[in-house]
């Protein structure tokens, strides 16, 4: 196949300087002639072009399939191909971490590497796996439907982080799958900024479901009659047909055997919760909390099939238990506001735990054709919500800026610092390369007893008329005040940007943010009443009562406090992290060219805060000293001795290291290699290829040597 032109260079360790300019003018050369992809050796940086590419087709996928990275231009497809291929030739289990800010890519790129394992496999056309492979890439949209939304940064806005295991056997076809989520914001359920909007599956459903649908829902056409999906006045996006959108979903539900009853329940939840929006309270004569709107309440028990008079005192009262005695308090307005806002964040947090634990066992190994020890090799795929700033910035943005510092770390770890560490323990001359270390955010955020969570979690633990935000935020005032990262209004008082005395501001890696403090306890604490519960659990939809197992507890039962949102999420982080260490990573380091979402703009201030916070040209010059491959003498030698005549069948003349270097001497490999102390380190990848198609043709006649002296023994 005939090269395609090349602009600039498409490994930036191939730059004559290594200089943030000259990244930036490559970058720049080839963005704007539509070359999107660059390397940093095999780490893919992504620009995102705003525009459909024609770079994803059959023709592509035939030119990248079982290729090596350097045969062609860079693409996404090399990556994904270098996944797969390292999973089932070695075994390893691999994972690909795609990075980057809101909107710079990283949902689209991961459908794309998505795409393409599932178009270059199964050869064979097995039913089985062709069905693994349609759940996989249809989960997508059913999971985008209500785990995304528009928001300001990005008009299809993951809100939710996702980690999926694709698991293969050993011919290198899907066979399963897992999904892990995390931290839904479910905050927006019941409210969006300006300009931004709810989960797209709102929307959805007021313009795609049919009129019969529609009526049994109780729902009109027009989105601005729920108060929960138009507070940001945006329902309409040019980028968006929901109506389409919705018989997607539908259609996928189908694929993945979602059954007519889950279904319906699914819409009848999210209709339930445009209907509890509009609930509103008054008091009456009485000075007694009444439900406004009746017809209203009816609709919502119907949907959720929940007893009318048991919705209504969920909704309008508390039941107490104390030293034995059950009592009933009734809320105030604002309560009762809260209770209901609470309640339609509950379920569809909960809905949307049910729908990835559906899919899940969609593409659950089939253990009729796999037995339970079967051990099959995984690639892991993550798509994560990207480093964001709003003008409001709460707890979930914090969450979702903590969970990209943790990934920048995870980078920093395995391909700047432990690339360093190694070189020095083997003794290799090396000159250190300075790169800004996030730990010390994390630090700040997560730190045992110190951290922000954990000063949080203490305010949480107390009772709720003792602790308030203020409170919080002095605490954590007098405990940072002296963190390089950390700034507060109350101590900052002239600054401009913090307009609120309640804020304080964090110092991330990828820039400043400052963040409301109101709100976050409560988000923490993340509490909802127990009625609820019992309500949810007593549903006559099996689907909904599964959605809320601990709604079985009889009221007198002491329930211990469940842990905080906060630290959840901290151990689920950690415990991510921890996953990705073990498996052999590659990198989408994804960028955003310009705030306008638009395909010509390439905004170089912008890009340069990006590629200077992401540590790229830090990664170009660790590369660029860099060796392509290192290896164990031991198992070097056991590998290649068979090429030398001195070497086989067995070195005897010295240690490992001598008998590697007979090899590379006799073979002229000397000038590029570099001798460790325990590894030997090979700069070119060409002299890796020259070695192993030397030992290749040698194979098939060491084969039958091998066979023949076999047969002498048999
Ligand atoms: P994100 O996942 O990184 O943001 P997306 O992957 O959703 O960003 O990309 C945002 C938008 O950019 C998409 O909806 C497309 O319009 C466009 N886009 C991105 N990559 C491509 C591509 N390769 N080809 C064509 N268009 C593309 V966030 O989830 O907000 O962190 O929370
Ligand atoms: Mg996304």
């Amino acid at each position: 196949m005939a090269m395609q032109r090349e602009v600039g260079v498409g490994d930036f360790v191939l730059l004559d300087k290594i200089d943030l300019g000259n990244f930036m003018k490559n970058l720049e050369l080839r963005f704007k002639h539509g070359k999107i992809y660059t390397y940093i050796g095999e780490v893919c940086v992504s620009v995102n072009p705003y525009k459909t590419m024609n770079i994803y087709d059959q023709k592509f996928i035939d030119q990248y399939k079982g290729r090596e990275l350097f045969e062609n231009p860079p693409h996404i497809f090399a990556i994904a191909d270098a996944s797969h291929k390292v999973m089932q030739q070695q075994g390893k289990d691999t994972c690909i971490v795609i990075s980057g800010e809101s909107g710079a890519g990283k949902t689209e790129a991961s459908k794309i590497i998505m795409k393409y394992i599932a178009a270059v496999t199964n050869k064979d056309g097995q039913k089985e796996i062709e069905r693994v492979k349609n759940v996989l890439l249809q989960s997508n949209s059913i999971l985008e439907a209500f785990g995304n939304a528009k928001t300001n940064r990005n008009d299809n806005s993951s809100r939710f982080g996702k980690y999926m295991d694709i698991h293969f056997d050993f011919k290198g076809d899907p066979i399963g799958g897992h999904i892990n989520k995390y931290l839904l914001e479910k905050s927006r359920v019941i409210y969006q900024q300006a300009g931004e909007r709810n989960f797209h599956s709102f929307y959805q459903v007021l313009a795609g479901a049919g009129d019969d649908l529609l009526r049994k829902l109780h729902l009109s056409r027009n989105s601005d009659d729920y108060f929960y999906v138009k507070q940001g006045k945006a329902a309409k996006v040019d980028t968006i047909n929901d109506r389409n959108d919705f018989r997607d979903v539908n259609s996928s539900l189908n694929t993945l055997q979602f059954s007519k009853e889950a279904q319906e329940t699914l819409w009848r939840v999210v209709a339930a919760i445009l209907h509890l929006g509009n609930l509103e309270f008054v008091t009456d004569g009485d000075n007694k909390l009444q439900i406004k709107n009746k017809k209203s309440l009816e609709i919502i028990s119907e949907l959720l099939q929940v007893q009318k008079n048991e919705l209504n005192s969920a909704l309008c009262e508390r039941v107490i238990a104390a030293r034995g005695d059950i009592m009933r308090k009734e809320h105030t307005e604002a309560e009762a506001l809260y209770g209901r806002d609470a309640l339609a964040k509950a379920i569809y947090e909960r809905l949307f735990g049910w729908i990835v634990e559906k899919i899940n066992s969609a593409i659950a190994i089939d253990e009729k054709n796999y037995s339970k020890n079967y051990k099959s090799s995984l690639i892991g795929v993550l798509d994560i919500y990207g480093f964001e700033i709003f003008d409001n910035n709460s707890f979930e943005q914090f969450c979702i800026n903590y969970c990209n510092e943790k990934l920048q770390q995870l980078f920093i770890e395995l391909v700047l610092k432990q690339e360093q560490e190694e070189y020095n323990r083997e003794g290799i001359e090396w000159q250190n390369i300075d790169f800004f270390n996030n730990q010390i955010i994390c630090e700040l955020v997560e730190a045992p007893h110190k951290g922000i969570l954990a000063i949080m979690d203490d305010a949480s633990k107390m009772t709720a008329e003792k602790v308030t935000d203020e409170l919080l935020l002095e605490t954590m005032d007098k405990q940072l005040k002296n963190h390089k990262h950390y700034t507060s209004r109350q101590l900052k008082p002239a600054d401009k940007n913090m307009r609120h005395k309640i804020d304080f501001r964090i110092t991330h890696y990828a820039g400043d943010v400052t963040y409301c403090v109101t709100g976050f306890l409560d988000k923490n604490k993340d509490t909802l009443f127990q009625d609820f519960k019992r309500l949810m659990f007593n549903s006559n939809d099996s689907n909904l009562k599964e959605m809320f197992p601990e709604g079985s507890q009889h009221i007198s039962q002491t329930t211990k406090r469940p842990p905080t949102a906060g630290s959840l999420f901290k151990t689920s982080m950690q415990a991510l992290v921890q996953n990705l260490y073990s498996k052999e990573p590659h990198y989408v380091r994804c960028i955003k060219p310009n705030e306008l979402k638009s395909p010509s703009a390439f905004d170089e201030e912008r890009v340069k805060h990006q590629v200077s916070y992401l540590g790229l040209v830090e990664n170009v010059r660790v590369r660029r000293a860099g060796f392509a491959y290192r290896q164990r003498y031991d198992l070097f030698l056991k590998r290649y001795k068979m090429i030398s005549q001195f070497t086989w069948p067995n070195f005897r003349s010295g240690t490992d290291k001598d008998g590697v270097c007979v090899i590379m001497d006799e073979r002229k490999f000397s000038d590029d290699v570099k001798y460790g102390k325990t590894k030997i380190f090979i700069r070119s990848p060409k002299t890796l290829f020259a070695l192993e198609a030397a030992r290749n043709d040698l194979i098939p006649g060491i084969v039958t040597l091998i066979q023949k002296t076999w047969r002498g023994y048999v």
